[in-house]
């Protein structure tokens, strides 16, 4: 299937759930030695990348996320405000196009995200303590049952930790945290557990990965909360390190690996959930641009995926085309020239970039998994 729908050219092949092709729209040719999560499978482990319905009705965009990804995520039709913009009043259409365009393609989905600060609903605001707790209850409760024995692993809560919030124990201070105190988070673990006892539990956060004083304050953070999480009985599996890489910022090998060794001491597993590259420090050339962001990848997956209890790898989109970077919300994506960011494993016209060369090249060296 996959290789009649990846020669050049117009695509010509119907892809579940996609419009039909478009003039102008090619496909990459196959990859020698395999699509991404080929070579991360003959490992051991899983490769894929989040995507959105909207990105479905690009053939072309799809064709390569089939020759690519054994895992799905869906980039917002799983969070909270999506599924349930009115209380009580939830609608799960979009995302259960996501889970079809998966069953169909014989693709895992990752459940991304439970709670996160960023997709509370807004209604969530007018509830009371109590009321805050029953809507976050109902919230989990509802949304792992729906999709109960469909999901590998679910992010439980997503970016907890803000150390510049000022708390002692690194908690950012979320509504839920505010409303219902820190216990929401092993609460949040006991009601999913509960509603999918097969799926994987996890914690997800960003910011870990450079050898910086800030990413380091959030490391701390993060296994604080982690230990905490299982002080307290939560059943926290897996930890989500989204990976949104920054060129520029220093990457230390060394440091990266005892951090991954202390989460794996706790006896959790790991997944890598976003990575992509903020490229706004690097020259506006895409040649060196992307060597350069394809070596931040390179160096990154090698020494996380020596850490044996690194089980998947996951980008935030496969092509330039659909970025968070590129939308620019953060100041710190903003680049001083014109040119556009180029994060992602694929270009604009659905050409493999370095970034792709240095997955593919990442998984193939990494040690196989037990
Ligand atoms: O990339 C996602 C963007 O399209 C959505 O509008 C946004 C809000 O739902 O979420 C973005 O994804 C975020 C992810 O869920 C959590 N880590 C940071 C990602 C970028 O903001």
């Amino acid at each position: 299937m996959i290789g009649a729908a990846t020669r050049r050219g117009l695509l010509a092949l119907a892809i579940p759930g996609c419009a039909t092709a478009q003039p102008g729209m090619v496909t990459p040719p196959a990859a020698p030695g395999g699509g991404l999560h080929a070579r991360a499978a003959a490992k051991g482990l899983a490769f894929g990348a989040a995507t959105s319905t909207r990105q479905m009705a690009e053939p072309d965009l799809m064709a390569a996320f089939l020759a690519d990804c054994g895992l799905l995520v869906a980039e917002y039709e799983m969070k909270w405000a999506e599924l349930e913009p009115q209380p009580g009043n939830r609608r799960t259409r979009r995302a259960d196009q996501l889970f079809d365009f998966a069953r169909r393609n014989g693709m895992a989905v990752r459940g991304h995200t439970l709670l996160w600060h960023e997709s509370e609903p807004r209604w969530l605001s007018d509830l009371s303590a109590r009321g805050t707790a029953a809507a976050m209850a109902q919230h989990v409760d509802a949304t792992v049952l729906c999709w109960r024995g469909q999901v590998t692993t679910w992010d439980v809560v997503n970016e907890a930790v803000a150390p510049e919030d000022g708390r002692p124990d690194f908690l950012r201070r979320t509504w839920l945290l505010n409303r219902i105190g820190p216990d929401y988070l092993p609460q949040a673990f006991h009601i999913a557990r509960a509603a999918d006892p097969n799926a994987r539990l996890a914690y997800n956060d960003f910011g870990c990965e450079h050898a910086t004083a800030w990413s380091r304050r959030r490391r701390l953070g993060v296994l604080g909360l982690l230990r905490g999480l299982r002080q307290a009985g939560a059943p926290v599996q897996v930890l989500g390190m989204q990976a949104h890489l920054q060129a520029g910022q220093p990457f230390e090998a060394s440091e990266w690996r005892a951090f991954l060794a202390d989460v794996a001491a706790l006896g959790l597993t790991i997944e890598v959930t976003e990575l992509d590259v903020n490229c706004r420090a690097l020259p506006a050339a895409a040649g060196p641009r992307d060597a350069a962001a394809a070596d931040l990848v390179r160096r990154f997956l090698d020494a996380t995926l020596e850490e044996p209890a690194v089980r998947a790898v996951v980008t935030w989109g496969l092509t330039d085309r659909h970025s968070w970077i590129r939308e620019g919300r953060l100041p710190e994506h903003r680049r001083r020239d014109t040119a556009r960011a180029r994060p992602l494993p694929y270009d604009d016209a659905m050409r493999r970039k370095p970034i792709w060369a240095a997955i593919a090249a990442a998984l193939d060296a990494a040690p196989p998994r037990g």
